[in-house]
């Protein structure tokens, strides 16, 4: 048996109910073979092995008091996975449906994506089973603080700096700072996505939007093609899907739909991104009030009609595994060209298989989505700095580095023999420098 078939029966062996860590680990180490190949030293230093194997896990109890007065009780969680390269760096998620696997595939995905930024940052994730969604301030407060009261002794400036994802935003990162500097007096960069009043980097929150688009329009360029006039589609209404929309559509395309958990809207006539906005950042309410608003929009409960929509470029920005088989052949039937990943893992192997197959343009998520934690390293180095940089440097920052990505990414897949394969060419661009590293270190 090969080497990464061992490793990867070995991991799902002794990791028996993660089945989306299973399906992380399972594209990644099947597209690492022709690496491992190469290099022989790596099985004898049970690389692979280690790679998968978080450097430390870490779960808590988080109690908190409802409005109500009632005692509430998540669960927390923080996989330090790997810090070969640098500090631990990667979101926090809360909602309903987070569990131990969907933190390591997280983890186990931000690894390589961190890599792919050519910045020194290690992998790393977690979150809790708390959903903001239908939470007072207060409510959000108290488990935030709730929260950190644990986390705090975990992380630090040089040791792992969380960030945002899904459920986690500017309020959230804000009472989680708040909590961390009054339990440990420092005023630091422990966290990234903070608020430009007490050390934010400008363009954190457009950066994971933007960056996806940057790097598809990069991909489009060395195709001699464009966003102009394109139609897109976007799943989800939120960080990141509200700037892919901004950024695609100042690019000349037409977005013409986007959803949330509920349902999506498709207004033919270009989605009106002030009115989504408002919505969603200003009033945490639903994407069905768009259509209240909007005559040419029409609102169709369930999220999965989206894909069934003819568009020529599809941005998944919600969540894992939104688009599986099924939906991947209807979009390539109805002439899809090009699919970025803003979300992470949102194509099931099935539907990658499917883009693949068809010659879709697929950039996956480590690749794609990776300008959130590029910018988050720029804020690191802008807070170490205790310093600030523009909106345009660092927005050019940001622009170069999803550039040089992408011919990373095709170079690699290039000399490997994958030409046009960005899965293949994504992992192992990300995995060279982190191996590298861990053969320097020694058996640790
Ligand atoms: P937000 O919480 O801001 O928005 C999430 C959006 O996705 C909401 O519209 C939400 O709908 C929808 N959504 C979430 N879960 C589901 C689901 N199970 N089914 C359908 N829709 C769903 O999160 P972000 O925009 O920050 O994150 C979106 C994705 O991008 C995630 O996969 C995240 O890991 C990834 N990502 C985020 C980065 C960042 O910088 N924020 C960086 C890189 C990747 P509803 O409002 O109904 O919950
Ligand atoms: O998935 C991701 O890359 C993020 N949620 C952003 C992580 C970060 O540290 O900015």
């Amino acid at each position: 048996m090969k080497y990464v078939e061992k490793v990867l029966e070995n991991l799902k062996k002794q990791n028996p109910n993660e089945p989306e860590f299973h399906q992380a680990a399972t594209e990644i180490l099947t597209s690492l073979s022709p690496i491992v190949e190469k290099h022989p030293e790596y099985e004898a230093a049970g690389l692979l092995e280690r790679f998968v194997e978080p450097e430390r896990v870490i779960m808590f109890r988080v109690p908190w008091v409802d409005d109500n007065g009632k005692v509430q009780v998540n669960k927390g969680y923080r996989v330090q996975f790997n810090s070969a390269i640098g500090p631990y760096k990667g979101g926090l998620r809360f909602r309903s449906d987070v569990n131990l696997s969907v933190i390591k595939f997280l983890g186990l995905e931000q690894i390589l994506k961190n890599s792919l930024t050519g910045l020194p940052i290690g992998g790393g994730k977690g979150g809790s089973n708390f959903d903001p969604k239908g939470k007072s301030d207060r409510e959000v407060m108290a488990f935030c603080q709730s929260f950190m009261t644990e986390l705090y002794r975990h992380i630090g400036a040089d040791t792992d700096v969380p960030a945002g994802d899904i459920g986690v935003g500017a309020r959230e990162i804000g009472y989680l700072f708040g909590q961390y500097k009054r339990i440990r007096d420092e005023h630091v960069g422990v966290l990234t996505g903070r608020g430009l009043t007490y050390g934010g980097s400008l363009v954190r929150t457009e950066a994971t939007g933007y960056g996806l688009v940057y790097i598809t329009e990069e991909a489009m360029k060395a195709r001699g093609d464009s966003f102009k006039g394109k139609t897109v589609i976007i799943s989800g209404s939120g960080n990141v899907a509200i700037y892919a929309c901004e950024k695609a559509q100042s690019l000349g395309a037409k977005v013409v739909a986007m959803y949330d958990s509920d349902g999506y809207v498709y207004d033919p006539e270009g989605i009106k991104l002030d009115i989504i906005k408002d919505i969603k950042e200003v009033k945490r309410g639903r994407i069905s009030e768009y259509a209240q608003k909007v005559k040419s929009a029409k609102y169709t409960e369930g999220c999965k009609g989206l894909w069934t929509i003819p568009c020529d470029v599809a941005l998944p920005c919600a969540t894992q595994n939104e688009i599986d088989e099924e939906s991947a052949k209807i979009l390539v039937k109805n002439g899809v060209k090009y699919v970025a990943e803003g979300a992470n893992m949102p194509s099931t192997l099935e539907a990658i298989d499917v883009f693949q197959k068809n010659k879709v343009v697929f950039l996956p998520a480590k690749a794609a989505n990776a300008g959130g934690v590029a910018t988050s390293a720029l804020e690191m180095a802008q807070s170490s700095g205790r310093m600030f940089w523009s909106f345009e440097e660092v927005d050019a920052k940001l622009k170069n580095i999803m550039v040089s990505i992408y011919h990373n990414i095709d170079n690699a897949a290039k000399e490997y023999g994958y030409e046009g394969n960005y899965v293949m060419g994504a992992n192992i661009a990300g995995f060279v420098k982190v191996a590298t590293a861990m053969m320097a270190h020694g058996i640790v």
